[in-house]
């Protein structure tokens, strides 16, 4: 482990980061030279099944501590590069899940361990600061040059936060005050206000609701779990709120070829939301806000077509109600477009979009109303992680130079025929290939079958997830090559004749 790349890559490049910092530049990615090797291995390479020995006693080790029954096994994180993950038995894998869909360049990208060797960078990682009072100075500039410079169509401002399931909790929260400012007409709150809510009773604590959809995922803390409705076991035994969830469109694919069924589904889809915001109102729990996924990753990658999203946006703003599109997952460039709400084709998609994973920080992008009213009313100790956006300003200048947007359209339709080919050859096996640029899904037979396969292909060298009761999801790194793809295809098909 002492030869790993990290650390003979540091060693390589302090010299010239030394050097660079000499020469006055202050912010890394303004020093970053073009990617010198394309660090990737040349296929999978198994040498135990996995879990291996060395995984395995490590999961008896932190069993001891904590709960381990979800650990798949353990990593080298070290010896990982590119499309490629590498075990503690140093077993290589060709990554199609990347930390459930969260690496955005593959791992160990040249540019970001130079980056990340820059001494200029140093004091960012070291002095992490309570962003919302103390920031660094670079601050403003960084967050800029990252999150500003691919900031969603008609949304201005942007709040970072730690994680995913953070920032759909406070966006929730920016919704709710901003209906509340609207319902008074001003943003002065009475004193029974303010007195009723320290014991959560209305109308500090007014009766307001979130309309979500049936499978869909935005978390797992209270509020977003409320919204969350994918697993059993992701709500079991935890308090929640009566709150609207309308059925999300299940449709038929390819879509092309079931438009007029689909949009008879969907139409079904929209109007039974609509019913649900005036019931709500009704019963006196007016829906603040609609949340969204552009697709459904988690309960099962569910599509529903841009004038389904289309007419959503426009039930919204009919009803008052604000739009938040939840781009955790699909954000970021996988589906072929930075985010997955722009193949709607609209000026304004959201009041709201939130992200994190392959942006590396969390936080949620909004319109200026939707700006609270005071300071502390949405807020925490870290607010984000302003290393995070060094990483990120580095990742889009990557996706920028290595053109790789293009790169995932041409790697998504190569995958997309070799899904439909798989499925033409095992139509017992597997059916309904779908997907948008790389961010694709094949259904298996049976939830068993499924397991099967996983395993099966893992052994193999190719490491992929489920979702939803019966799909498979596959979601490469923006760095997943058309020459991945047929690599992956290759294996795949070997492992469905072997079911068969
Ligand atoms: O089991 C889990 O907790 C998982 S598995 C995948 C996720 C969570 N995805 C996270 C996620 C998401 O996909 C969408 C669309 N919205 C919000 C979240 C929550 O993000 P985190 O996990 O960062 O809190």
């Amino acid at each position: 482990m002492a030869s790993s790349v990290i650390s003979r890559h540091l060693l390589l490049s302090c010299h010239k980061s030394l050097h660079l910092s000499l020469s006055g530049c202050r912010y890394a990615s303004k020093v970053a030279t073009k990617t010198q090797v394309n660090l990737d291995y040349d296929g999978p390479s198994m040498k135990t099944e996995i879990p291996g020995p060395r995984s395995q006693a490590l999961t008896k080790q932190l069993g001891d501590i904590q709960n381990v029954g979800a650990i798949n096994f353990f990593c080298n994180y070290e010896e990982s590069r590119g499309n490629y993950v590498v075990d503690v038995d140093g077993n290589r894998m060709l990554d199609i899940y990347t930390q459930i869909s969260s690496i955005p360049i593959g791992y160990n990208h040249p540019a970001l361990l130079k980056l990340m060797s820059n001494p200029n960078n140093l004091s960012t990682i070291v002095n992490r600061p309570a962003l919302g009072i103390m920031p660094p100075e670079n601050f403003p500039d960084k967050i800029t040059e990252s999150l500003l410079s691919v900031a969603p169509s008609g949304l201005s401002r942007v709040q970072t936060m730690a994680c995913g399931s953070c920032s759909n909790e406070n966006a929730y929260k920016a919704m709710f005050i901003w209906y509340r400012n609207k319902e008074r007409g001003h943003s002065s709150p009475s004193d029974e206000d303010l007195n009723s809510c320290m014991i959560n009773q209305s109308p500090g604590c007014p009766d307001f609701s979130i309309l979500s959809f049936m499978g869909g995922f935005h978390g797992r803390t209270l509020g977003c779990l409320a919204t969350t409705h994918s697993k059993a076991i992701h709500k079991l035994d935890v308090p929640s709120f009566d709150w609207p969830i309308a059925p999300f469109p299940r449709l038929q694919y390819p879509l092309e070829e079931f438009s007029r069924e689909n949009a008879q589904e969907e139409a079904r889809c929209l109007e039974e939301a609509e019913d649900l915001i005036v019931k709500w109102r009704k019963k006196g729990k007016p829906v603040a806000g609609i949340v969204i996924e552009p697709i459904q990753a988690e309960g099962g990658d569910n599509h529903a077509s841009p004038d389904f999203f289309r007419s959503l946006r426009k039930i919204a703003q009919k009803h008052g109600c604000a739009f938040h599109v939840d781009e955790v997952q699909t954000g970021g460039g996988c589906t072929g477009k930075f985010w997955a709400h722009e193949h709607w084709g609209i000026e304004d998609p959201a009041d709201i979009v939130s992200f994190s994973k392959k942006l590396l920080t969390g936080g949620f992008y909004y319109k200026l109303e939707f700006q609270a009213d005071k300071p502390y009313r949405i807020f925490n100790t870290w607010m984000g992680d302003p290393s995070k956006n060094l990483l990120l300003a580095e990742v889009l200048s990557v996706i920028r130079r290595e053109n790789l947007l293009v790169e995932v359209n041409r790697s998504g339709k190569a995958l997309m025929n070799g899904l439909y080919e798989l499925q033409a050859q095992f139509p017992g096996i597997v059916s309904r290939a779908r997907g948008q640029g790389t961010f694709c899904a094949i259904d298996v037979c049976d939830d068993e079958t499924r397991s099967n396969i996983l395993v099966k292909a893992r052994n193999k060298g190719i490491l992929l997830g489920g979702c939803g009761d019966r799909s498979i999801r596959f979601r490469p790194s923006l760095v997943f090559k058309e020459y991945h793809v047929h690599m992956f295809l290759n294996i795949f098909n070997d492992v469905l004749a072997q079911i068969k």
